[in-house]
């Protein structure tokens, strides 16, 4: 299924009317305020975000899970829905698929397919989490941290062939990140397992062609429940220090224990010139993969203000490579998407609200109240009228969860694939 251009804009003519009205009330405070409303709306445009194609399929848990009728297949499929997504919210330009979950067979029918749908592939993701069939070694202990040589040569390899495929495809980027770690105490020497990762690393980013980026995700729990060989962002820029100037740290906001700073986190990497990726979602525990935004957007916006200080700041740093890294058992992965890019924007677009110059002479005069103030007077500005103009300006949907239910995608898909269908991946 696809969406032209003219069923989205006779949609819009709905919401048109009021939308004119809310984007005039808001231009004119902001204007009255010194910003450039023009200029805000195309910055908030241009902001993409990758789509996992394993968070096309509805998710599910250790427990069980629960299939979403009309889910993709293949990855013809997934970039199908990418397709829909991008046409909904001209928010999700690009798709980042995990390796050997989205392997394609004919890639010159994969990238037509792509850029027909007007999309880029980000990161390519490695799986060395699960045994594949027929591989010769396991890595139930491990892959790139493994005791054994011939389980880190596979993993090695693995990785290398992932490099192959995402050059085909016209992909910049390759996102490690190992389930390595411990159940328990004692089970491996710590020390060892850090050396033998580097080394494996090391091995990885040789292979790495000249244009490209090699990313280093952490987590500090899950799989593993004891220790876990990269476990957090020191660990990781340890890691891409050692490997070299293509490599950086990839900060996932579910990756951390409760109550971490990540703002300061992503401050420091970005002052380093070392945050290279950024994984979005939402948790309330742990590595939950909730919806970005539905749980703590006042964190989110403190973080957004970090990276966009550090877009102007820390020119060292690349432009990070964002990528939503949610998954649901009980929500349309569609619409779950499509609220996980709207927070996205929303926490972007009130980031570049904030009063930089005012905020610096408040932190010099140790005016604590007004700091605070001149942070939340930007989060509690209602930006989604700026979000509509966005996407009205290029062609996608003033209300995209009202537009994919109007046009009955859900149902369209099912028809198409299936009541019973189960999307490669987790
Ligand atoms: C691991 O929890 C992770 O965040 C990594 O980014 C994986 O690639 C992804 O989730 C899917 O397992
Ligand atoms: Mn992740
Ligand atoms: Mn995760």
């Amino acid at each position: 299924m696809k969406l032209s251009k003219d069923q989205i804009a006779s949609l819009n003519k709905d919401a048109a009317g009021g939308q004119k009205s809310a984007y005039e009330f808001l231009s004119e405070a902001l204007e009255t305020s010194g910003h450039d409303v023009g200029d805000l709306t195309r910055q908030i445009a241009d902001f993409q975000i990758a789509i996992p194609s394993w968070a096309l399929g509805a998710g599910g848990t250790r427990f069980g899970r629960f299939s979403m009728p009309g889910e993709p297949r293949n990855l013809e499929e997934k970039l199908a829905d990418v397709g829909l997504l991008h046409a909904l919210t001209g928010a999700a330009g690009a798709i980042s698929l995990h390796i050997p979950w989205d392997t394609p067979e004919d890639y010159k029918a994969v990238r037509e397919q792509a850029e027909e749908a007007g999309l880029v592939f980000d990161a390519m993701n490695s799986n060395t989490f699960q045994d594949q069939k027929g591989a010769g070694e396991t890595y139930k202990f491990g892959s790139l941290s493994n005791s054994s040589e011939a389980s880190r040569q596979q993993a090695v390899e693995h990785n290398l062939e992932v490099i192959r495929i995402g050059e085909n495809l016209g992909s910049k980027s390759l996102t490690v990140w190992l389930a390595d770690g411990a159940n328990f105490p004692g089970q491996r020497n710590f020390q060892r397992a850090l050396d033998r990762t580097a080394d494996s690393l090391e091995k990885i980013y040789a292979a790495l062609p000249e244009d490209w980026k090699l990313f280093i995700e952490y987590k500090p729990y899950e799989p593993n429940f004891y220790s876990t060989v990269i476990q957090d962002w020191g660990t990781s820029f340890m890691l891409a220090n050692h490997c070299g100037p293509k490599a950086y740290t990839l900060v996932d906001l579910g990756h951390h224990l409760p109550n971490t700073n990540i703002e300061q986190i992503v401050a420091t990497l970005m002052y380093k010139g070392k945050l290279g990726g950024f994984h979005f979602n939402d948790s309330k525990y742990g590595d939950d993969d909730l919806t970005v935004g539905s749980i703590k957007p006042y964190a989110l916006f403190l973080i957004f203000n970090e990276l966009v200080y550090g877009i102007r700041n820390n020119p060292d740093n690349p432009y990070p490579a964002w990528m939503i890294d949610a998954s649901h058992n009980t929500k349309d992965p569609l619409e779950d998407l499509i609220q996980s890019l709207e927070a996205i924007r929303e926490a972007y677009a009130k980031a570049l609200l904030v009063d930089q110059k005012a905020l610096e002479s408040a932190q010099m005069e140790h005016d604590v109240v007004r700091c605070q103030e001149i942070l939340q007077d930007a989060y509690r500005t209602d930006v989604r009228p700026l979000l509509r103009q966005a996407r009205l300006l290029t062609g996608a949907a003033i209300d995209p969860i009202g537009a994919y239910r109007k046009l009955d995608v859900r149902r369209h898909l099912t028809d198409q694939r299936g009541r019973e269908t189960v999307a490669t991946g987790l």
